[in-house]
């Protein structure tokens, strides 16, 4: 492996740390009362995620912040447990609890797409999916659970400066809905399944299933560092290109790789003759257009110059990952 790969894989485990870490405060006790919900949302938590829209906002917080803020000063420790609601303003970590939240949603998300009613998925992340688990009944209010409570520590925890507050509870409860956003990508998806779709309807899918999402991440650390309009309106483009890129990979590593390596079952978009861009374009033409996604991303970085680094390696790693 390379300097800078190794740098990165290093850049990342630590970010992935800091981010388990608060969501492990975060999240209810696994032994607090009702007990089997609070199972369900750690097991599917803390199954080993990327964590790649927490590392996202938190980067993008750190290019954008207008007073040197640096996560590893943000004293994440000191700050109390959501239960605590006198006191967490505060001291609140807010960028942070700002990333564990979109964690939270992401999970939420995950774990009502592996459901009966949706892709019907046996593993995710390596372990058994939450209805697998915990049954279907329980893996719904888990993931009802996630969502709500992902609400209520953006709504709380997030940056001390109430405009800065409510401008990423907007953004990520738009990201998460219909209009162009997770819900409505996932219902189009849905719909296109067994039915011929050309290039329009598929970039539709992924922009609002998937890049919504991940754009949303990057612009909440944005906005919670104090991002400029211009500043904001770079790293709004290279969300979207990144995430666009991102479900692009996802859809070429459902064909290519294993479920070992993936965690999840492999095969299957082709299985239930999904919308994805190798059926759109063939595998050879869906590598060159994420290749050529990742590079408006990177190009669209370049206002932030070496500051950027973090976030142009990201957008390689995504290219490249295996996972
Ligand atoms: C409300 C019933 C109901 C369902 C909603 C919103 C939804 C279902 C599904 C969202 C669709 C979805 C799961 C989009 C994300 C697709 C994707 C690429 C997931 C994998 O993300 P990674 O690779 O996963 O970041 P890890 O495991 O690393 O976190």
């Amino acid at each position: 492996m390379s300097a800078p790969a190794v740098a990165l894989k290093e850049f990342l485990r630590q970010r992935r740390q800091i981010v388990d870490a608060r969501l492990e405060q975060l999240l209810p006790a696994a032994g607090e009362r009702p007990e089997n919900v609070h199972r369900a949302m750690r097991h599917s938590v803390f199954a080993g995620g990327k964590r790649i829209r927490p590392i996202l906002c938190l980067e993008a917080a750190d290019v954008s912040s207008n007073c040197g803020l640096r996560i590893a000063d943000c004293g994440f420790q000191a700050a109390p447990a959501i239960r605590n609601p006198q006191s967490e303003i505060r001291n609140s970590p807010g960028v942070l609890d700002v990333a564990c939240a979109l964690e939270m949603i992401h999970s939420y998300s995950l774990i009502h797409d592996d459901l009966p009613a949706l892709d019907n998925d046996d593993f995710r992340r390596g372990v058994p999916t939450c209805h697998k688990a915990f049954g279907e009944a329980i893996a719904i209010l888990a993931g009802d659970a996630l969502l709500t409570l992902a609400f209520e520590v953006l709504a709380r925890n997030g940056p001390a400066e109430p405009d800065r507050r409510l401008a990423i509870l907007a953004e990520v409860a738009h990201a998460a809905g219909t209009l162009e956003g997770m819900i409505g990508g996932q219902v189009v998806d849905i719909e296109s399944e067994r039915r011929a779709v050309d290039g329009e309807a598929v970039q539709y899918i992924h922009r609002a299933k998937t890049a919504a999402m991940i754009r949303a991440a990057v612009r909440s650390g944005a906005i919670a560092g104090g991002a400029g309009e211009q500043p904001l309106a770079a790293l709004t483009e290279y969300g979207a290109r990144i995430g666009l890129a991102f479900q692009i990979v996802d859809d070429i590593l459902d064909v290519e790789s294993s479920t070992e390596s993936l965690g999840k079952t492999a095969g299957k978009d082709a299985a239930q003759q999904k919308a994805t861009y190798p059926s759109v374009y063939g595998l050879a033409r869906s590598r060159e257009l994420a290749a050529e996604t990742i590079e408006q991303a990177i190009q669209a970085l370049e206002p932030f110059g070496e500051r950027g680094r973090w976030l142009r390696e990201i957008a390689v790693y995504l290219r490249d990952r295996k996972n």
